[in-house]
């Protein structure tokens, strides 16, 4: 018998563990006696959680062993499975450059023309250098990739970088980005409509947090006239909301402003006139 119970892969231990159980969390998603097992219910969902390693989630989510998952992009192209792709989450951002020596030169991709380069993810290495047509040897290497020119095993590599110190640390320099990454939801491709349904409720509540996250609630006081220029400056969800204060000639008025530019625009509203102006985190927008 078919059930209806939403079964959802993700990270047993290690970088996308704690935010993939944090976007559940954020989503009203009740994972109680969380303990590590293979396997556990959601309190208050039709949803279950399958705890495993990140390199097996595409294969599991492929064969419908689970529903959905929540993997980075790097971990799905590698994989070559097939998979919907639903949702960017937002967390577990990377991208998948070539370093090299720090002293070695270096003017394009064909540069690695005959040379070694080692990698944990040499389908989606070998593809952009087929794209590129660049004849290199490509070495699979299950971990600790950055070494290997050090010891003369490579003589350029392939790998995750973040913040840029593991290179730096091993005396490498970063010459080229291949792919941006980040966590993403996958899905099975022949989901039934009841897990459909279930997989939607889900996205909607965890795109209500993620578009929460890259807003502020912002509120000010401002004289009656400078409100033109301000409100112009501030669009909110429909508009903003203006009140007038108990002292003659002012007005409070309170929106939603995008993370990204808002010091820019605090200035602004400063310049215009506003003052007392706090900004408040929000936890969910539903639009
Ligand atoms: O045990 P399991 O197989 O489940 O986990 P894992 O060890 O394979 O993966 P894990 O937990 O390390 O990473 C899971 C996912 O996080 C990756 O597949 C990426 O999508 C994403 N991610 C984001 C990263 C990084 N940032 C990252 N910095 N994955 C790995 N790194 C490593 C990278 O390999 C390199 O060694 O961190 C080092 C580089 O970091 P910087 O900051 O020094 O540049
Ligand atoms: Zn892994």
């Amino acid at each position: 018998m078919e059930s209806n119970i939403l079964r959802l892969a993700i990270q047993k231990k290690g970088r996308l563990a704690d935010k993939s159980l944090e976007l559940l969390n954020a989503a009203g998603i009740r994972i109680d006696n969380y303990s590590q097992q293979l396997l556990i219910k959601a309190q208050n969902f039709d949803l279950e959680l399958l705890f495993i390693r990140d390199d097996d989630i595409p294969e599991y989510v492929q064969d419908g062993v689970a529903d959905i998952g929540i993997v980075g992009e790097n971990v799905i192209y590698e994989s070559g499975k097939k998979l919907d792709i639903v949702e960017k989450l937002g967390f577990g951002k990377c991208r998948m450059s070539l370093a090299i020596p720090k002293f070695s030169t270096f003017n394009s991709v064909k540069d690695l023309d005959g040379k070694n380069i080692a990698t944990t993810y040499p389908k989606i290495l070998k593809k952009y250098l087929l794209e590129k047509s660049v004849n290199a040897n490509v070495h699979y290497i299950s971990g600790s990739v950055e070494i290997t020119p050090n010891i003369n095993l490579a003589d350029a590599i392939f790998d995750i970088v973040s913040t840029g110190s593991t290179l730096k640390s091993n005396g490498l320099k970063e010459v080229e980005t291949v792919l941006e990454s980040e966590a993403v939801l996958v899905a099975n491709k022949n989901l039934s409509d009841e897990k459909k349904e279930l997989l939607e409720q889900i996205l909607f509540r965890t795109r209500a947090v993620n578009k929460a996250k890259n807003n502020k609630y912002i509120l000010l006081n401002a004289p009656n006239e400078a409100l033109p220029k301000i409100t112009d400056l501030l669009p909110g969800v429909k508009s903003p909301t203006v009140m007038p204060l108990a002292m003659d000639g002012w007005s409070s008025v309170h929106t939603v402003i995008g993370e990204d530019d808002f010091w820019n625009k605090i200035e602004t509203l400063k310049n215009a006139g506003a003052e007392g102006i706090l900004v408040l985190p929000i936890e969910k927008i539903i639009a």
